[in-house]
């Protein structure tokens, strides 16, 4: 079968999920332990994020202290103008922080329009661990923060003050992603033993409306993680991804045995598809990367310009995702 029509195929599998569930199961392959660990993540940050990831499994830790420890290195850089502290304000000038995690159990946390906390990851671990909860917004997760003990601060760097105050000369509201106002840090992790585990962290769209939470905080949009099956992450346009459930989407592709570079790619059609309007805007960006129960990894984009950053047998590479329009 070529392989566009294959996909197509697969997209049109995905409507039968009990059908495909036990496809998956007959082709379950053998746990091959030299493909793992693998630590994926999206970007490429300029800073050692997946070696953080490696580092923390060879010294015992577990993948979700793993993808912990990656993207806090990220969320406290202050150059990093997409995550954590240095990530660039609304559009009222709030810095306003989201993320998510996800454990080998399909046990979740969340944090949405967070103010004021320097690793968002780490309070989405303690909503997942120490709460009956998946998800706390706004003042609410403030105020779990603290009582958690972390620390308050006035995260607005020196440089995003600059730019906002730069943008607000213009002042123009151009919700659109484009290459100077994203870079969310998803990151997935398979252990030695393929156990998967996965974290998102964002500032979100720069000078975004007061309130808006994109997909990166978002369980199945920005991120989904199955033991059984896989593990997916998104960038971009979060309203493009929440609409089609994107993560989720790639790891049910996956459960049908379809590849993730693959189900990946499916995702970013059905994303297309369902958001035309976004089809000719020159910045649009959006895609997804995963991983899968064997170790396969696949990343795919709408257009050219997503990298990835890939570590595997102890080294780490940056690579161009494939893309739809060519
Ligand atoms: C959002 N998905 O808030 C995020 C932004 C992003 O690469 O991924 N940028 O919509």
């Amino acid at each position: 079968m070529k392989r566009r029509s294959f996909l197509k195929a697969g997209t049109m599998a995905g409507v039968s999920a009990v059908a495909l569930s036990k496809l998956s199961l007959a082709k379950t392959e053998k746990f091959n332990p030299s493909s793992f660990p693998v630590v994926l993540s999206t970007w490429d940050f300029k800073l050692p994020t997946n070696q953080t990831a490696y580092e923390t499994l060879q010294n015992g830790g577990t993948a979700l202290d793993a993808v912990e420890h990656a993207i806090r290195l990220v969320e406290e850089d202050p150059n990093t103008t997409s995550v954590g502290r240095g990530g660039y304000p609304d559009r009222d000038g709030h810095l306003t922080l989201d993320a998510c995690i996800m454990d080998e159990k399909g046990n979740a946390g969340s944090i949405v329009f967070l103010e004021h906390i320097m690793h968002p990851i780490s309070v989405a671990r303690r909503v997942m661990e120490k709460t009956p909860h998946v998800v706390l917004a706004g003042d609410g997760a403030l105020q779990f923060a603290i009582e958690q003990g972390f620390k308050k601060e006035d995260l607005l760097s020196d440089g995003a003050q600059k730019a906002y105050h730069d943008w607000l000369k213009q002042s123009n509201y151009n919700p659109p992603l484009n290459e100077k106002n994203h870079d969310t840090l998803g990151l997935i992790v398979a252990d030695a033993n393929g156990n998967l585990a996965g974290g998102c962290s964002t500032s979100g769209a720069a000078w975004k409306m007061h309130g808006r939470v994109g997909d990166s905080p978002l369980i199945g949009a920005g991120l989904f993680v199955d033991n059984e099956v896989g593990a997916a992450t998104s960038t971009g346009l979060g309203e493009t991804v929440i609409k089609i459930a994107g993560s989720f989407l790639v790891v049910e592709s996956m459960r049908s045995g379809i590849s993730p570079q693959d189900a990946c790619e499916i995702a970013v059609q059905r994303l297309i598809k369902k958001n035309p309007q976004y089809k000719d805007i020159d910045n649009f960006l959006a895609g997804f990367i995963a991983i899968n129960k064997q170790g396969d990894v696949g990343a795919f984009s709408y257009k050219k310009g997503l990298q990835y950053s890939l570590l595997r047998d102890g080294v780490n590479k940056v690579y161009d995702a494939d893309f739809l329009v060519k």
